[in-house]
C-alpha cells in the first residue's frame, strides 16, 4: 500500500494516524510540494484534483482521505472505527462529511489564507464557517462529554482532528472553545496517535 503525501498535509495526517493506530504498514511517498509535484502531469494521472493524499492499494488508486480511512478501517479494524450497523455507520459518516464541509471550508481554508495566501478575499467566509465548525463540535461534545460518535473513538475523530488542531494557524484561536480543546487532548491520548507535524 502506497500513500502519496506531505507531512504538512492534514488530510495525509488522517491516513497516517489511522495506519499508526491500527499497526498497518503503509509506504509513505513524500511528494515535492515546493516543486508543485502534485500538479505535474504524472501526479494528475493519479489524482485529477492535484491534491494529496493519494493511495495505491492492490493496483487501484484512491484520491480522497475519506476513501482511504474507510478502506483502512473496514479492512483492518473490524467493527471498531467504522462499524457496519446501518445506524452506527451513518452516525460516523455524518462527522466524516462534516470534516469535508465546515472543517475543510472553514478551518482548513482560513489556514490556507494565512499560510499560503490562497484566496485572501474569501477570508471572512472561511472565518464564518470556522465558527460554525467549532459551534457544532461544542454542541455535540457538551452532549456526549467525550467522543463525537458512538461513545468511543471512531473515524469521526480522525477526520475532524487535523484542521481543528491547526485552527490557530488560520487565526482561529481555540481558547474560547474548552470542550474542543479537551477533545483534542483526548484524541492525542489514543494509543498510536502521532504528533501532527512529525
Ligand atoms: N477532500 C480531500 C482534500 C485534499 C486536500 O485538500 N489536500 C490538500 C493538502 S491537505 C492539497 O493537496 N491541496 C493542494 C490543492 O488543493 O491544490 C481529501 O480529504 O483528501
Amino acid at each position: 500500500m502506497k500513500l502519496y503525501m506531505t507531512t504538512m498535509s492534514g488530510n495525509s495526517f488522517k491516513v497516517r494516524v489511522l495506519a499508526s493506530i491500527l499497526g498497518v504498514e503503509v509506504e509513505e511517498i513524500h511528494i515535492n510540494w515546493d516543486d508543485r509535484e502534485h500538479k505535474s502531469p504524472a501526479f494528475l494521472e493519479r489524482n485529477p484534483r492535484g491534491q494529496v493524499p493519494v493511495m495505491e492499494i492492490e493496483n487501484r488508486t484512491f484520491w480522497d482521505s475519506t476513501a482511504h480511512l474507510v478502506y483502512l478501517a473496514r479492512a483492518y479494524s473490524g467493527e471498531d472505527w467504522l462499524p457496519v450497523d446501518p445506524l452506527d455507520m451513518a452516525e460516523v459518516m455524518q462527522w466524516m462529511s462534516f470534516a469535508q464541509d465546515e472543517v475543510q471550508f472553514g478551518l482548513m481554508w482560513a489556514r490556507g489564507v494565512t499560510v499560503y495566501n490562497r484566496r485572501p478575499e474569501a477570508m471572512q467566509g472561511y472565518l464564518d464557517d470556522s465558527r460554525t465548525a467549532l459551534e457544532v463540535l461544542t454542541w455535540q461534545l457538551k452532549k456526549t462529554g467525550d467522543w463525537l460518535a458512538l461513545g468511543r473513538p471512531t473515524l469521526a475523530e480522525i477526520s475532524c482532528y487535523p484542521y481543528v488542531k491547526r485552527a490557530p494557524e488560520g487565526d482561529v484561536p481555540l481558547e474560547p472553545w474548552p470542550e474542543v480543546r479537551a477533545w483534542l487532548a483526548r484524541c492525542e491520548a489514543i494509543t498510536g496517535w502521532l504528533p501532527l507535524d512529525d
